[in-house]
């Protein structure tokens, strides 16, 4: 055994001196100061194979270098997004959302900041202050990322943000109409005319324009008639990236649990796709003489597909054939179907992923519950519909597909697959919940013919339960490939024992070659991201380093309050309120007194008179709760009652100059 060991360790050795003299001469044969025998040394120290120094240089980023990529990950409950650096797996920066962070002065007595989170309650019983963020979906034009706007949704809460990629802030949360709670019904339009959310839970009297009591008994017994999903197609403003409201509209939709979707492109441009489940509309009540949700959703062997033609809505919208109610405009389920807006598919059992390939013709749907991914094709679905080829209707009158005109294969993935992303090279890649892995499989014509279609081509372990990957670009019109991204639920022994909450895990995958390499492990500890995408850096290169002087980031705007020198600094006071306008610069607030009354509205008007980049200050009041964060230019205001007496010490929370610590002030309340 013993001498079996050393064989083998010399071999690793050997390999490795093979290895590194292949790494030296590719890159670095002239640079005297980084000698061979030490990267071996090292590697040997630290017990390294081969095949480790082969995925260190696949994926270092070296000092003062950036990654190629750059992942945008949902947050889960943690209500934000991350941004990671691909391939060296680094977090970049985390933007805050729906939940409040005080690093970025999100949410602490910032007024733009808060109006918008207020403004992103409206409708709802109470000040929300959380938001479970699931599904982002970058801007495109002609089906391809195009770096302006992100839009992400609030699983729990029904709302969706929009994230403008100018200065990677959040500047609107929408507090959707008539939705109570979205899952994965979100993407954009493939030239971003639309950012497209659906419910996931019906709501009880949808439409309503009152909140109205729900008893038990109704619930059990009218929930068929009771509760409607929608699916909604929000307007955006192609400059600003804001959802137009009175241009938006949404489709009554059956009360079955409307989940993920895609949108069509190029084969299927102008078709939208949203799966679901509970068809069999089980309303829960297992201590009331019913069953579980569990087991009445799982009841049936089929559920259904939702086909949209939203660009066919978008013209009945036009023509008014709506309803309007809480201010959108509704399209009833029965105009839905009478203007052929509207049809189902048949999906094997409890389906979760809909994915649309690159060329938009196949659409992949996986369940949970069925070890196959189902492909439908575009082209199939047209002709079903031209021919009226239907297996019927369901209850609400939509025409059913015929399932065996539509199906363009099928291929047996694996336990639990959930969702596709595609490279390149015509391959998709499905996680495997139940199974921990990914697998790597063809597309059928024109990307593979005949017998090397609907192939299972390569399978790679993941860790541990994996639910969304993603790929450089995997999910828009011309995906890059490169890099596919496990997005594991759990990590239980890959990572250091940090207490009993445990980090979620990405691992980085190499599908560049015929098989899929893994690369790296990232321990998530700040969320549980649900799906992410993966954009070119370059796309972003052009965003702002510093705003010009004056800006309000909320409108993008000059501020009408901004003060552009130190000169002009002042406080007035119009009755209660007082109004303070502050230049911020390192390393002084001017005026560094401010003096107000007990009971005072006061706002401070402030701005960062600084144009270099990375020159950001804070402004923080103890026991008033505020803080804020100013980046160079920026104005903002923060506003709080002065409530209680005393001299509080204002400071600056950025660690800005050599005479940071003097960058105080103080708040004198009489
Ligand atoms: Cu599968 Cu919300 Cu996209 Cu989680 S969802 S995994
Ligand atoms: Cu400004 Cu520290």
């Amino acid at each position: 055994m013993i001498q079996m060991k050393k064989i083998t360790s010399n071999h690793i050795l050997s390999n490795l001196a093979v290895l590194m003299a292949t790494v030296i001469f590719l890159f670095g044969c002239g640079k005297k100061e980084e000698a061979a025998g030490d990267y071996l040394s090292v590697a040997k120290a630290r017990g390294l194979s081969p095949a480790d120094i082969e995925r260190a240089v696949k994926t270092f980023v070296p000092p003062g270098k950036t990654d190629d990529y750059v992942i945008f990950a949902s947050g889960g409950h943690s209500g934000q997004m991350h941004l990671i650096g691909v391939p060296s797996m680094r977090l970049l920066k985390t933007i805050p959302v729906f939940t409040p962070d005080s690093w970025s002065g999100y949410g602490f007595g910032n007024k733009g900041v808060e109006d918008m989170l207020g403004e992103g309650s409206k409708n709802r019983a109470t000040g929300l202050r959380w938001g479970d963020t699931h599904h982002p979906a970058l801007s495109e034009t002609d089906g391809d990322y195009d770096g302006r706007f992100c839009y992400i949704n609030d699983r729990g809460n029904g709302r969706i943000a929009m994230i403008d990629l100018r200065d990677f802030k959040t500047k609107q949360i929408y507090s959707i109409p008539n939705v109570q709670t979205s899952h994965g019904g979100v993407f954009v339009t493939p030239n971003t005319e639309y950012a497209h959310i659906s419910a996931k839970v019906p709501k009880a009297n949808a439409f309503s324009e009152t909140p109205i009591g729900v008893t038990k008994n109704d619930h059990l017994t009218k929930y068929k008639d009771l509760y409607r999903g929608v699916s909604s197609f929000l307007k955006i403003d192609q400059t600003t990236g804001r959802f137009i409201e009175a241009e938006s509209f949404q489709i009554e939709l059956p009360p079955y649990n409307q989940d993920l979707a895609d949108a069509g492109k190029d084969a299927s441009m102008g078709w939208a796709f949203i799966n679901s489940y509970n068809t069999e509309m089980a309303p829960g009540g297992n201590k009331d003489g019913g069953v579980s949700i569990e087991t009445g959703a799982s009841k049936n062997d089929f559920d259904f597909m939702h086909i949209i033609n939203w660009q066919k809505a978008a013209e009945v919208a036009k023509a008014g054939k709506v309803e309007v109610h809480n201010g959108i405009r509704v399209i009833s389920l029965k105009t839905a179907v009478e203007e052929g807006i509207l049809y189902l598919a048949p999906e094997p059992k409890s389906p979760h992923g809909v994915d649309v390939c690159p060329n938009g013709n196949y659409i992949v749907v996986s369940g949970k519950l069925d070890p196959h991914s189902t492909i439908y094709g575009m082209d199939l679905i047209k002709k079903a519909i031209a021919e009226k080829n239907f297996e019927g209707n369901d209850p609400y009158g939509i025409p059913i597909l015929r399932y065996k005109a539509i199906v363009a294969g099928q291929v047996e993935l694996g336990a639990g697959p959930l969702h596709t992303q595609f490279d390149d090279k015509g391959y998709a890649y499905t996680s495997l919940f139940l199974e921990n892995a990914v697998v790597k499989w063809s597309l059928g014509a024109p990307y593979f013919i005949g017998d090397k279609a609907w192939k299972v081509a390569d399978k790679i372990q993941t860790s541990y339960n994996i639910g969304h990957l993603t790929l450089a670009c995997g999910d828009q019109r011309h995906p890059q490939g490169k890099y596919c991204i496990a997005m594991n639920k759990w990590s239980i022994d890959r990572h250091p024992k940090v207490g009993t909450l445990l980090p979620q895990n990405f691992q980085l995958i190499d599908v560049t070659g015929e098989k899929m390499q893994l690369l790296a492990d990232m321990p998530i500890g700040f969320g549980e991201p649900h799906y992410a995408q993966t954009a070119p850096m370059k796309l972003f290169e052009k965003s702002l380093q510093v705003y010009p002087l004056g800006t309000d980031p909320m409108t993008m705007q000059a501020a009408p309050d901004a003060i552009k020198k130190a000169e002009d600094a002042r406080v007035e006071r119009h009755g209660n309120v007082v109004d303070a306008y502050v230049s911020v610069i390192r390393s002084t607030f001017t005026p560094d007194i401010i003096e107000v009354k007990k009971g005072d509205n006061v706002r401070i008007h402030l701005t960062n008179i600084e144009q270099t980049p990375d020159a950001t200050h804070g402004f923080a009041i103890p026991e008033y709760n505020v803080v804020l964060s100013l980046d160079a230019g920026e104005t903002a205001v923060a506003e709080f009652t002065a409530t209680k007496p005393g001299s509080f010490s204002m400071y600056c929370t950025e660690f800005c100059s050599a005479l940071h610590l003097e960058m105080q002030g103080w708040i004198l309340v009489n």
